[in-house]
């Protein structure tokens, strides 16, 4: 298959920490990127699976996070619409801000495309460049990536991270 340049790629961060139907988060995680593969969104990489500590420290569950690289023809939107609707399928009842979940789909970024809102989604991510969980899953599958607006590389925005932020790959 041919490989995207890092630059172009499609971007999903996926996270939980309560189980769902599915079974513990990462089986959740895995049943959400089967899923986005049914509703036509190709899958084309996937990074390690990383246990990461709730930003902001909480006494919640660690979170199971991970990354997919995507190729879709729905717009950035349509894609956000898409993953909120599988969201609701598996379960997520929306709370309060940084609640548990037991899944959380995230459309990162979309290639070179800035969105700087209101209406979302906005992109790139607005928080994308200060979380370990999603940078380190990032850099798995795209090391040469760089911040569509800002024009950081990964290790860059990784280097400014607080240590306070534990994440551990699983596999
Ligand atoms: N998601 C949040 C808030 N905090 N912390 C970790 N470790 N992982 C997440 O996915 C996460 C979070 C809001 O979506
Ligand atoms: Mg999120
Ligand atoms: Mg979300």
């Amino acid at each position: 298959m041919e490989r995207k340049g890092d630059l172009d790629v499609i971007l999903i961060g996926l996270g939980a920490n309560l189980p769902s139907r599915f079974g513990p988060p990462r089986l959740t995680l895995v049943a959400a990127v089967k899923r986005l593969e049914e509703e036509g969104v190709r899958i084309t990489r996937r990074s390690r699976f990383w246990r990461t500590r709730p930003v902001p420290e909480s006494d919640q569950p660690w979170f199971v996070n991970a990354v997919v690289a995507v190729e879709t023809d729905l717009t950035p939107a349509a894609l956000l619409a898409l993953l909120h609707r599988i969201e609701a399928d598996f379960g997520r009842v929306r709370a309060e801000v940084n609640a548990p979940r037991l899944l959380d789909l995230d459309l990162l970024s979309f290639g070179r495309v800035v969105l700087a809102g209101p209406e979302p989604p906005i992109l790139p991510h607005p928080r994308l460049a200060r979380r370990a969980f999603t940078l380190l899953p990032i850099r798995d599958i795209a090391p040469g990536w760089v911040h569509p607006v800002t024009g950081e590389s990964l290790d860059a925005m990784v280097a400014t991270l607080d240590p306070e932020q534990k994440a551990v790959a699983e596999e």
